[in-house]
C-alpha cells in the first residue's frame, strides 16, 4: 500500500492511506541503505530519514491491524527545511508544494517587507508561495490591490478574503486542494479564523506556540500533516517561523530568490556580483531606472544584511549552480 506520512514521532510513524492511517515503524534494511549510500557519497546525514509529507509503501501483518512498517520511501519532490549547525540535515516538510503567505488588509497593517522575507523562503525550497490578504473587509480593494500589483505582476498568485464577508474563501480551499501546504503569517491576519471557514473544526497551533511558548527559541515542535475533506493536507508547523532563512545557499546566492533580478544577473561584470557595491552592477542599474522596484532591492539588502555578513561566494560553484537551477 502506498501512503503519506502525517505524523513522526520517536521511530514511529502515522501513514495516511486514503481514509485510513496505520501506526507504522522503519524496516531496517532502509537504515542499512542509507548509510551504505552515505559512505558513498559523503553526503551530509538526514536527521530522520522519513519526514512528515514523505510518500511511502507499507505492509502491514493483517489489513485490519492498524500498524505496520514502511518498507520504502518514495523521491522527493521538494525539501522544505534547514541545514542544522553542525551540517545535519533536517527536513520538516517533504513534498511541500506551497506555502499559503496570510497577510490581513489591515488589523494589523500589511507588512510587505516580511512577506519578501516569506517569498525568498519559499523559492529556496522550490515551494510555490501563494499570498493570501484576509481582512478585505477592512479596507477598500482597490488600495489593497494597489499595494499588491507589484507581486502579481512578479508572477505572484494572490488570493483576497474576509471572515466577515465570506469573500474569496472558496476560491483559497481551490488553491489548497489536492496539495500539501503550510500556513505561515503573524498573529492576529487570521490563520485560525480562515481554516474554521474552509472547514470548521480545523484548528493549528501555528501562531498560538509562536507567540507564547517559541518567544526566541529555536526548536522546531513537531510536525503534523492535517488532512483536509476537500482534498489535500495542510502542515501544521508550530515552530515554522523560527526556520527564518537558514535553508538558503550561500553559494547560489540570495539574488536567483528575486525572480526579477534573473535577467539582470548575467550582465554584471562580476559573475560573484552581490549587487551591492561592485562596479558595472546590471541590477543596481535596473533599480535606477525602475525596472526594478526599489522595495523590493531593499529587502534584498535587508535579507543580505540578515545573514549576518556572512554573504560571500565562491564564483566557481556559482556558475556550475546557476545552469543546474530550474525555472
Ligand atoms: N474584520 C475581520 N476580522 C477578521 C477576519 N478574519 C479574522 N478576523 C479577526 O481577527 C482576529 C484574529 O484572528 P485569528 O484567526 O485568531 O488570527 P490568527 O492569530 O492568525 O490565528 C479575530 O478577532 C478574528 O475574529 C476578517 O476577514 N475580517
Ligand atoms: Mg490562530
Ligand atoms: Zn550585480
Amino acid at each position: 500500500m502506498e501512503g503519506i506520512v502525517i505524523k513522526a514521532r520517536g521511530g514511529a510513524y502515522e501513514v495516511q492511506v486514503g481514509k485510513r492511517s496505520y501506526t507504522c515503524s522503519l524496516r531496517h534494511h532502509l537504515i542499512e541503505a542509507e548509510k551504505r549510500r552515505l559512505a558513498e557519497t559523503k553526503e551530509m546525514p538526514y536527521v530522520d530519514l522519513v519526514a512528515v509529507g514523505d510518500r511511502v509503501s507499507i505492509s502491514t501483518a493483517a489489513p485490519t491491524s492498524g500498524t505496520g512498517y514502511i518498507e520504502a520511501c518514495l523521491p522527493r519532490t521538494t525539501q522544505f527545511g534547514r541545514t542544522r549547525m553542525d551540517g545535519w540535515r533536517q527536513v520538516i516538510v517533504a513534498n511541500l508544494e506551497m506555502l499559503l503567505i496570510i497577510f490581513a488588509a489591515r488589523h494589523p497593517t500589511l507588512k510587505l517587507r516580511m512577506l519578501d522575507r516569506f517569498l525568498v523562503t519559499a523559492e529556496a525550497s522550490d515551494v510555490e508561495p501563494v499570498l493570501c490578504i484576509n481582512k478585505l473587509d477592512l479596507a477598500k480593494f482597490e488600495n489593497v490591490q494597489r499595494e499588491l500589483n507589484l507581486y502579481e505582476e512578479l508572477g505572484y498568485k494572490v488570493v483576497y478574503t474576509s471572515i466577515v464577508t465570506g469573500f474569496g474563501i472558496d476560491k483559497l480551499r481551490e488553491v489548497m486542494q489536492n496539495r500539501i501546504s503550510a500556513i505561515v503569517g503573524s498573529s492576529g491576519v487570521g490563520k485560525s479564523s480562515l481554516l474554521n471557514a474552509l472547514q470548521p473544526g480545523l484548528q493549528l497551533r501555528i501562531g498560538e506556540v509562536d507567540a507564547r511558548i517559541h518567544k526566541g527559541r529555536h526548536t522546531t515542535t513537531e510536525v503534523m500533516l492535517l488532512p483536509l475533506e476537500f482534498g489535500g493536507f495542510v502542515a501544521d508547523t508550530p515552530g515554522i517561523r523560527t526556520l527564518g532563512l537558514l535553508e538558503i545557499d550561500d553559494e547560489q546566492g540570495l539574488d536567483i530568490h528575486f525572480p526579477e533580478m534573473h535577467p539582470y544577473i548575467p550582465e554584471c561584470k562580476f559573475a560573484a556580483c552581490t549587487h551591492q557595491h561592485e562596479p558595472a552592477c546590471a541590477v543596481k542599474r535596473a533599480v535606477e531606472t525602475g525596472n526594478i522596484s526599489t522595495l523590493r532591492y531593499e529587502s534584498y539588502l535587508r535579507i543580505s544584511g540578515f545573514k549576518e555578513g556572512r554573504y560571500e561566494r565562491n564564483p566557481d560553484k556559482r556558475r556550475t549552480n546557476r545552469t543546474a537551477r530550474r525555472r
